[in-house]
């Protein structure tokens, strides 16, 4: 029996003290931003899908569409909370790919950051809809609100500025939390909309950890799952990309 490390999503209950609070302090102070670091849509190039895209996965103005023909329903306290998370965990993925593109240099990571771009104005759309503040409002790349995502952010850099091969193992990692996340946060969730934003979400995740699982191969190397089981893993990167 593997023992899993745990992780802000998984403690999600735990927190709720603390999202209330940025809940609270953000609705006090934060209303009027817009998203840290642009709300652009997919380029047109992601189009593919090959090796290195990751998938593009819908525009966000393919959710949009599709989220408009969902009415909203009520809203619990747990649907809020894992918005709030779920906002910054894409960012996590996002701002990580573009440090790490930086560093590196491999368009896997540019090409897969634009679709976590487009994974946070997904949820953004939600936030809207359910009149909840963003926790992602005025965060800077690599700032978040909450303290264990910022703590997994640190060590993720950390790690992925040791080889190319450590970065393309942290974007794995980055999709293994993400996978069991939002299959945890599937579980507490009952509104339509959610529900198809996070198996979009999740579907994303699976082409992502593909993308990364592949190029990874293509140096000699392999990850080894931290977060979903090695057998979630491996009927993962062993089935084709999604569409759609
Ligand atoms: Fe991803
Ligand atoms: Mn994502």
């Amino acid at each position: 029996m593997t023992s899993k490390t745990t992780h802000p999503g998984f403690r999600i209950a735990h927190l709720a003290t603390a999202l209330v609070a940025v809940v609270s302090v953000a609705s006090a102070v934060l209303l009027p931003g817009c998203g840290g670091g642009g709300d652009d849509a997919a380029p047109s190039y992601l189009a593919g899908n090959g090796p290195d895209t990751g998938g593009a996965g819908p525009s966000a103005a393919g959710i949009e569409a599709a989220l408009a023909t969902i009415a909203p329903a009520s809203l619990s306290v747990a649907e809020a909370e894992s918005l709030v998370f779920m906002r910054e965990e894409e960012k996590l993925a996002r701002d990580a790919y573009a440090a790490l593109y930086g560093l590196w240099h491999v368009n896997v990571f540019q090409n897969i950051g634009a679709s976590e771009q487009v994974h946070m104005d997904a949820v953004k759309m939600l936030l809207t809809r359910y009149a909840l503040p963003d926790p992602a409002a005025t965060t800077l790349p690599g700032q978040f609100g909450n303290p264990l995502l910022q703590t997994l952010y640190g060590a993720l850099m950390t790690s992925g500025q040791a080889s190319l091969v450590d970065a393309l193992k942290v974007g794995a990692e980055i999709e293994d939390v993400d996978i069991r996340d939002l299959r945890a946060i599937k579980a507490t969730v009952d509104n339509a909309d959610l529900l198809l934003v996070c198996e979009n979400l999740e579907k994303g995740s699976r082409n992502h950890l593909r993308a990364f699982h592949n190029n990874l191969l293509r140096q000699g190397a392999t990850y080894t799952p931290k977060y979903i089981t090695q057998a979630e893993y491996d009927a993962i990167v062993n089935s084709p990309q999604e569409k759609g």
